[in-house]
């Protein structure tokens, strides 16, 4: 068996996302996700220019020889572009698999080790008291498990937090990002106020989750996760940037409170010391911007050791071809934590049929062969690409800060 064709699709049901699909020459196909949030095209490009030419004529099957090929043969390690494209290359040749056994990927995994995978998704507000009724409203539909955010005083536009209600908190359809503002000494007063404000509404049962978004030094992290203690966060997420993973080490010396980091990172090397160390309790690589399933599960079976659990990045900016796969593997992995869940628009829902469900706050996976994600082309062809940024942030002195 050959693969006989490769190819790109760019469509935007509501945000970018960049979808391979891989066709054998006996008919079956598969498809991977290779989004990155405002870099879509650079992976288009690492595709289209390195990546298809070496793949027209492989043997499908041969997942873990592609993975070295592309990773050992560029020459040219890691990074987000690269590993985001063979990710998606990665993830489409294990559906191709599932397909041609006539088995779920997570049954090729090892077969299940949940009947559901747990979720959480975010409330968010503009203020302390809007964010507790977006809590209430998930608890409502019921999630076990919410992630808060809300508006600070003081600041304009917080991480987490859209403008209006119903809108997104991320810009996502200009070329040039919008600029935020940002003042650590507020945040700091302000965060342990909603926790405490949310454990009051809603009792202990709920588990919480806060993302910093990496706006923090060390020891004001250290602070923020003791004066959380009280409050039993699940965790604290991306509390300081991580090229440094020696920060956690300061941080952990200090609190007791859950540490979870990775959304943006793309290898088992950004993790390694972080693991070793047991300086975190959450891994949240995903598996589109890590590498994909195959290297995924490597940075799993490290963590287990370690006795730190998965926490898989699940934004909108990753397609349902990303949140399909995850949910196989979450059923699957011995060290499952959680599973992020930030619903996708219909349209998106649409040009992506699947067949994972949502039901009461957990993710159920599908038995379809392979990972159990679609793209309608036709549907794909309607959303043309368009360009859009991330935010940045700055200090009100003007200083460019971590958004
Ligand atoms: C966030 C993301 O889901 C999260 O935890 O940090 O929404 C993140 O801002 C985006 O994925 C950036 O692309
Ligand atoms: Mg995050």
């Amino acid at each position: 068996m050959k693969i006989k064709d490769a190819y790109v699709i760019v469509t935007s049901p509501g945000r970018n996302f960049v979808t391979l699909k891989i066709v054998t020459d006996e008919g079956v196909h598969g498809i991977g996700d290779a989004t990155l949030n405002g870099r879509e095209m650079a992976v288009v490009a690492y595709l289209e220019e390195h990546v298809i030419p070496a793949l027209v004529g492989r043997d499908p099957q041969r997942i873990e020889d592609t993975w070295q090929y592309l990773y050992r043969g560029a020459y040219w390690r890691r990074g987000p572009v690269t590993m985001s494209a063979i990710a998606a290359v990665d993830m489409a040749l294990w559906d191709i698999k599932g397909k041609l056994a006539g088995l779920p990927l997570y049954q090729l995994l090892g077969g299940k080790s949940r009947e559901r995978v747990m979720t959480y998704s975010h409330a968010t507000g503009s203020d302390i008291a809007a964010c507790l009724d977006e809590v209430a409203r998930h608890v409502e539909q019921g999630y076990r498990a919410v992630r808060v955010q809300s508006g600070i005083p003081g600041i304009q536009s917080t991480y987490g937090v859209a403008k209006r209600p119903g809108e997104r908190y991320e810009p996502a359809d200009a070329k040039l990002p919008a600029e935020h503002d940002w003042n650590t000494a507020r945040y700091l007063n302000h965060a342990p106020k909603l926790f405490a404000a949310v454990r009051e509404r809603f009792g202990d049962d709920l588990h919480v989750l806060h993302d910093v978004h990496h706006r923090l030094t060390p020891i004001e992290a250290a602070r923020l996760g003791k004066e959380a203690e009280p409050y039993k966060l699940f965790w604290l997420e991306d509390c300081v940037p991580a090229e440094n993973q020696q920060s956690f080490k300061l941080i952990r010396q200090h609190t007791t409170t859950p540490l979870a980091v990775g959304e943006v990172f793309n290898s088992i090397h950004d993790c390694r010391e972080l693991i070793e160390n047991q300086w975190i309790d959450y891994i949240r690589a995903s598996l589109t911007h890590a590498g994909g399933i195959t290297a995924m599960r490597r940075i799993a079976d490290l963590a287990g050791l370690y006795h730190v659990r998965t926490g898989f990045h699940g934004p909108t900016d990753l397609s349902p071809v990303c949140l399909g796969a995850a949910v196989h593997f979450d059923t699957w992995v011995p060290n499952f934590g959680i599973q992020e869940h930030m619903p996708h628009e219909t349209r998106t829902d649409e040009v992506f049929p699947h067949d994972y469900r949502f039901e009461d706050g957990h993710f159920i996976v599908g038995e379809t062969p392979g990972h159990g994600v679609d793209i309608d082309e036709k549907a794909a062809a309607r959303f043309p690409y368009q360009p859009a940024s991330l935010p940045v942030n700055r200090l009100e002195d003007g200083t460019l800060w971590h958004w």
